[in-house]
Formats: structure tokens, sequence, C-alpha cells
């Protein structure tokens, strides 16, 4: 296991975790297999999430290109979540498109959520508290937009600009929530034992609970970075843990700042994430400049980095499938097996898998001369035939074979 240093975080944290009972951590399935956190869905969500009055509207509406959301210069001027589909681009897809002729390209989307912002304490219910995280609670990932612009117009809730510790007044607010989550959901267990046929499952989640209770008391968080089983996957996704979801951080910075690439917080704020979030991605932008854009039909380059830092955070990959009709992008989370893509195309196709005839879009792309004039690409290609077990790479074509006939 790998070991991530972790400052202390807040007294009442730590005084919550210990009132949670010490158990043996296990790994109760048996073999530990490696199984991926999150939800298997290619429908996956990513929510914007930082203090009050921050940017997060401001970068919403340049990242969804719309009108939602209500940016404006004062705490909780977002209340209820918005959301709005970005369009994930992939010079793939196109490429893909070109070569057989599709009439239609269908790209894939992720869907972009904008929540309220967050203050000290609102594990506690202040600010918006509750409402607040139980949003975070309901998206698969999240963009945590940190402000990094000096500008005294702009109300700061914390008075200064100090990103190192918005950034963990953010993070140990979401960790005391996961803290109360494992400790009321092992008490509550723990009565429910005595009902008919309960004991066996619930001790087991029990298990679980406590080792992710040890697991975020010694790192603060959840992350891949540590083996799981599905098993423990199935108890993190039922109970939502916040601290599980990927993080890609966004520092918001001014446009001089953003042009330049200079700012003067940048460097502390790398220290901090190679220290405590070494696996997540930062990038650099500005939400004030990237709404200029709004009314552009172009996606700006450091937004589309965004996204698919993004996907590959959630450990999607993308499988197509490719006709004279339709060139269509779908997103799948890494290690599924053709069966589970299947059943992303339509439940009728993974019911009556019989098998998953596939090609690497690399190849198509080697041959790209010779097939500028070919008819029909899918018949000049050879597409290897597979089986219930094959595991779907990114970049592959797929075409499903399933029990009344060849579909895609
Ligand atoms: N100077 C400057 N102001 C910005 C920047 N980004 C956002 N703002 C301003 O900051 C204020 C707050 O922006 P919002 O996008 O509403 O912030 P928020 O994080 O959604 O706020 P809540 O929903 O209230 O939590 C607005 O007046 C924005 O115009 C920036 O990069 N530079
Ligand atoms: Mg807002």
């Amino acid at each position: 296991m790998f070991w991530i240093p972790r400052r202390s975080f807040n007294s009442s944290a730590i005084s919550l975790a210990k009132k949670v009972s010490k158990g043996k951590s296990s790994n109760s399935s048996g073999e530990p297999k490696n199984a991926l956190l999150g939800r298997t869905s290619s429908k996956l969500s990513a929510g914007i999430v930082g203090l009050a009055n921050v940017g997060k509207s401001t970068f919403f509406q340049a990242i969804t290109k719309s009108s939602l959301g209500n940016p404006n210069n004062y705490p909780f001027a977002t209340v209820k979540p918005e959301e709005a589909l970005y369009r994930v681009p992939s010079d793939r897809l196109l490429k893909l498109s070109q070569i057989y002729k599709s009439s239609k390209i269908t790209p894939s989307y992720l869907k972009i959520v904008d929540i309220a912002g967050l203050v000290r304490n609102a594990s506690k219910g202040e600010g918006l508290g509750n409402q607040f995280l139980s949003d975070i609670r309901n998206v698969d990932g999240i963009f945590h937009v940190v402000r990094g612009f000096d500008d005294d117009t702009i109300t700061h809730i914390e008075i200064t600009v100090d990103p190192i510790r918005d950034l963990e007044i953010v993070n140990d607010e979401l960790l005391l929530k996961d803290l109360e989550t494992v400790e009321t959901t092992i008490e509550r267990n723990k009565k429910d034992m005595n009902k008919p046929n309960m004991r066996a499952e619930l001790t087991k989640e029990n298990e679980i609970l406590e080792k992710i209770n040890d697991l975020l008391f010694e790192h603060g968080k959840l992350s891949n970075i540590f083996k799981w089983t599905e098993d423990e996957v199935n108890v993190i996704n039922k109970h939502k843990f916040l601290t599980a979801k990927p993080t890609v951080y966004l520092l918001n910075v001014s446009k001089p700042d953003y042009e330049s690439q200079t700012n003067k917080y940048l460097k502390s704020v790398q220290d901090w994430m190679k220290e405590h979030s070494p696996n997540d991605k930062l990038i650099m932008f500005s939400a004030d400049h990237e709404h200029e854009f709004v009314n552009s039909e172009t996606a700006s380059p450091i937004i589309n980095d965004m996204v698919i830092s993004m996907k590959d955070s959630l450990n999607l990959i993308s499988f197509y499938t490719v006709g004279k009709v339709e060139a269509k992008e779908w997103s799948l989370k890494r290690h599924s097996t053709a069966p589970e893509a299947a059943g992303l195309i339509h439940t009728d196709l993974q019911k009556n898998f019989i098998n998953a005839q596939v090609l690497k879009s690399t190849k198509v792309f080697e041959k790209s001369e010779e097939l500028k004039d070919v008819e029909d690409v899918e018949k000049a290609m050879k597409y290897d035939r597979n089986g219930k077990d094959y595991e779907v790479q990114d970049g592959d074509i797929i075409i499903i074979k399933a029990v009344g006939g060849k579909t895609k």
C-alpha cells in the first residue's frame, strides 16, 4: 500500500474518527481483486465544487456555454445545482467518421453540475451545509475550483486570498462528512444485525466500513492508489463517499496570469498537490477569460484539457461503433468486458451476447490512405472475434454479435 503523508486535520475530525470502534481491516471477499472506484455507467457527471464566490458558476457557464448558474459577486449566489451536457471533443471520432464516410457523428457527453459554494463547517450545517454536500454526493467526479486571483472588489468569504487554506477547508469538510457517514452507518448496522437474515451481510459491510474509516483517518481520502475489491467498491458506491470522487483541481487566476502562465500561488499549490494529491491533476485557468468565449461555437483548448483529464480520472475509456449511417463514441469504465460494452448500446445486446468483433482504430488510421476509395470500410478491414471475457480497450471499434443478428 502507498503512503500519502497528510497534515493532521482539525481536531473534530480526529475525535469523530476515534469514536468509530476499530476493527480488523479485511478484504472480506476472499482473493483481493483489483476493482476501480466509481460507477460502471457511461453517463457520468462532474460537479464544480469549491468555497463560495470563487468563480464556479462563471466557469460552469464557460464550459457548458449556457446562461444557467447565476454567477454573481456575493457568496451563495448559486443555491440549487444546475446541470448541462458537455460534448467531449474527439479527433479520433472525427477521423473515423471521415474514413467510414458516416452520415452522422455522435460524440460522448459529460454532464457538468454547478454546485452551491461551501464554507468552513459546512459538514455541521454552516452556509448551505448539508444541501451542498448531498449535491456533491450525486456526482461522479469533482472539479475543485480554488481562487488564485487577487481582486479587492470580489468578496472572499475568508477575507484574504490563500489557496492552500481554501483547499484544506473544502477537503476537510468532505472528509468530516465521510467520517460521519461511516460512524452513523456502522452504528445503524449494529442495531439492524438482529433482524432476520441480516447478520452476515451487515457484519461484512461493517468490516469494510472499518477499513474505510482507517484509510480516511490515515490518508484523508479514498483513492485508486489503494487496492479495492469489488465488494469494497460496492460499499463505497452505495454510500457515495465524497472523498472517493476523483478530483481535477482548477486554479482560477487572472487573465494576465493565465496568458503569461505565471501566478504567485501556483508553486505552493503544486507543492501541496505533490504532498496531498499526487495522483490528481492541477490545471491553471481563468474563469473570467474563458467566460468571454461563452457565445462562441468552439471550446477553448484548456477546457478540452480539463474534460479529458476528468474522463481519465473517472477511468473512462472510449470505444466506437462506426458505419456509413453513424460514427458514435461511447464512454466505458476501464477494465469493462465486451458484454458490458454491449449493454451500453442496448440491454438486449448484453443479454443475448454472442461475440464482439473488434478492430483497433490505430489500424484503421495506419491504412487510411488505402481506405480512401474503399466503398465499405467495415468489409475491407479484418475484425478480430472476441468472447465474453474480452476486456475492451481504449480506441476499439466494436461490432456486437447477439442472438437475433449482428448489431452495432
Ligand atoms: N477578477 C476576477 N473575478 C472573477 C474571476 N472568476 C470569477 N470572478 C468573479 O467572482 C464573482 C463570483 O463568481 P461566481 O462564478 O458567481 O462564483 P461561485 O463560486 O459560483 O459563487 P457561489 O455560487 O456564490 O458559491 C463574480 O463577480 C465573478 O465575476 C476571475 O478569474 N477574476
Ligand atoms: Mg455559483
